[in-house]
């Protein structure tokens, strides 16, 4: 059985085995967790980096000399550990002044309180050497339609986004931006709602250059779309600059459940193509594998460490599969005959202008289109050889 190291850069989030699970209707069913327990942990099972939310490591308005004490234990258990920070995030979302957002609240002293936040927290990230900085609008977004000029709250997001960009570069932080999208939840409707809309957004950054996404299965799955064609269009972009895995069951709340405990089939594409890229030789994923999960309610303070390595094992199965998948030879088969390499080749020759398309009879007047309908593809076939390696049948 595959073990987890610290090669296959597994990180989690403080907040996700941290998570004392008090939800809507429901008290906590776990104690707090001390962050230098998890990062403990978290090594003990082979996980290679820990990434936090300022206010997971310092609660919301610690005094100073408590803040920096915090900071140094927990820059004791790294160094204990070799556990290190590859992404940080700020909490812009808990605290009651969030409420109606943060870098898009009405209020625009909250926006300025937001910015500073952020500005003291990138500090931090840099002095630990996080290379990547999560910004997940929870509470960017509205319930009532009347109640925000959407466009200007895009340019307050723009605005927020490009300030906090050049304090990196002018500071030669190093570190990228990655936007993460959500639907809805907290808010009824979030701003940048999926990971197109994300793309969109940073079109139109002054720094889009040191921004891209960080795109969560369940995300994408609440809004129905298919998470893995989602990280392919942010791979194809150059903008898959980190990523949240986790399960999901479907269009409802946002579950968090562990890797693979979802739509398995799409978790083994996710797999496939961040290990590989995709089929006709696009760029693999190179960044760290992130879980954003919760620990079910259920679970005891045991059962904790138990979820946190099931999402690792999960991985790690899925990557076995993808790779057997791959270099079997009826799915290079099945492959040839679905004509996915083929979609690889530029539909014009070189130097083809539209007057030779033109005058090019086979593609239109000789072109047989019913006998080029009548083509079946076999994806099914192919379809069934990744369930076949899926459940080890094959
Ligand atoms: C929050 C959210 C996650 C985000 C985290 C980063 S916080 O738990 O549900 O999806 O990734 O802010
Ligand atoms: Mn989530
Ligand atoms: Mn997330």
């Amino acid at each position: 059985m595959p073990q987890p190291t610290r090669d296959d850069r597994f990180s989690f989030g403080l907040w996700t085995v941290g998570w004392p699970a008090r939800d809507p209707f429901g008290d906590a069913t776990r104690p707090a967790l001390d962050p230098v327990e998890s990062v403990h942990r978290l090594a003990e099972l082979g996980a290679y980096g820990v990434t936090f939310h300022d206010d997971d490591l310092i609660p919301f308005g610690t005094p100073a000399a408590e803040r920096d004490r915090l900071i140094a234990r927990f820059k004791q258990a790294l160094e204990e550990t070799g556990l290190v920070v590859p992404m940080v995030t700020t909490n812009l979302f808990t605290h009651p002044v969030f409420k109606d957002g943060a870098f898009t609240s009405n209020d625009r002293g909250v926006r300025r309180f937001a910015l500073r936040k952020v500005l003291r927290n990138l500090d931090l990230a840099a002095e630990l050497g996080a290379s990547t900085y999560v910004f997940w609008g929870g509470r960017e977004g509205a319930e009532v339609d009347a109640g925000k000029d959407i466009g200007a709250a895009l340019d307050r997001y723009r605005e927020g986004i490009d300030m906090l960009a050049g304090y990196v570069k002018e500071q030669g932080y190093g570190i990228r931006f990655a936007i993460e999208p959500k639907p809805n939840e907290p808010r009824g409707d979030i701003l940048l709602p999926t990971v197109g809309h994300a793309l969109a957004f940073i079109a139109e950054l002054e720094h889009g250059d040191i921004v891209g996404v960080n795109p969560e299965v369940g995300h994408e799955q609440m809004a129905g779309l298919n998470y893995s064609a989602g990280i392919a269009q942010a791979l194809w972009a150059g903008k898959l600059f980190h990523i949240d895995l986790n399960g999901q069951r479907g269009i409802k709340y946002d579950q968090d459940l562990v890797f693979g405990h979802g739509d398995l089939l799409n978790a083994f594409a996710t797999v496939d193509l961040l290990e590989h890229g995709a089929p006709g030789g696009g760029p693999a994923y190179d960044g760290p594998r992130h879980f954003d999960y919760k620990p079910l309610r259920t679970e005891d303070v045991d059962g904790v460490w138990v979820s946190a390595a099931a999402n690792m094992r999960t991985y790690l199965l899925l990557k076995e599969r993808a790779a057997a998948f791959r270099a079997d030879p009826e799915v290079a088969e099945a492959l040839a005959v679905a004509g996915v390499a083929d979609l690889a080749k530029p539909t014009l020759n070189p130097g083809e202008t539209v007057a030779d398309l033109l005058a090019d009879r086979s593609a239109f007047e000789d072109f047989d289109a019913d006998k080029a309908g009548e083509r079946g593809y076999g994806f099914v076939r192919l379809a069934q050889l990744a369930v076949d390696h899926l459940t080890g049948a094959r």
